[in-house]
């Protein structure tokens, strides 16, 4: 065997010992339980060193980049229904401050050929008299035919809109302004049956905004303009 085999099965071995010694013997194996810190277990890569591998993700359904995925404060090792979380907005304000419109998504499909990633977009225009900058939001994506439920919940830092000013938000994972990540392993990549997804944004001291869009199974962009 050469010296960088031996080298490979030294760093692994140690690799695995430091993990299981950090994650306290928690289940799976070499779990470093909500560390944010990229890791390799025995597994493989553990992107965003929730404690499960990558590729476990990817059956799980969980979110590979993001060790809270349905963002309800519990690690996904953690979650008894970790693309689950229950709706925290809480508002009781009636005061309305802005409005949601053009509610859209693109098919998986891609029936046009526009070559756009699956996507959720919408546009958010500021009907007040001051800046809008501390958003947050909560979607579900339920299955018309099973009735599955996914629900998830998001601040959206960075995202500002001012008085009179109209916005676009996405959902996507192209990491742009105002473009939010979301979980690229969801019911809305990976679920062919008709899909609808429903948003209801907040911002403090103003009623809450919902809107639903169908998302086809696979066949044109669904939305309302
Ligand atoms: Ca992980
Ligand atoms: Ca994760
Ligand atoms: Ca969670
Ligand atoms: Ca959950």
């Amino acid at each position: 065997m050469s010296n960088k085999i031996y080298t490979f099965m030294f760093i692994t071995i140690l690799s695995a010992l430091l993990l299981t010694a950090c994650g306290g013997g928690k289940a799976p194996a070499s779990s470093s339980g909500s560390t944010s810190s990229s890791a390799s277990t025995a597994n493989g890569t553990d992107t965003d060193g929730d404690g499960i591998p990558d590729s476990a993700e990817k059956v799980l359904g969980t979110d590979p980049n993001n060790a809270d995925t349905d963002g309800d404060g519990q690690n996904d090792l953690d979650d008894p229904n970790p693309t689950m979380a229950d709706n925290p907005i809480q508002e009781s304000s009636t005061t309305q401050g802005f409005t949601i419109s053009g509610l859209l998504v693109e098919n998986n499909e891609d029936a046009d050929g526009a070559g756009v990633p699956d996507h959720l977009e919408f546009k958010v225009a500021n009907t007040g008299s001051a800046d809008l900058t501390t958003f947050d939001i909560y979607y579900t994506i339920t299955d018309k035919d099973t009735g599955d439920v996914q629900g998830y919940y998001r601040t959206l830092p960075g995202f500002t809109v001012k008085p009179g000013e109209t916005k676009d938000i996405h959902f996507d994972n192209t990491d742009q302004p105002d473009h939010f990540s979301w979980n690229p392993n969801s019911a809305f990549f990976n679920d062919p049956n008709g899909l609808t997804v429903a948003v209801t944004l907040h911002a403090p001291g103003l009623a809450p905004q919902s809107g639903a869009v169908d998302k086809d199974p696979a066949g044109a962009e669904g939305g309302i303009e």
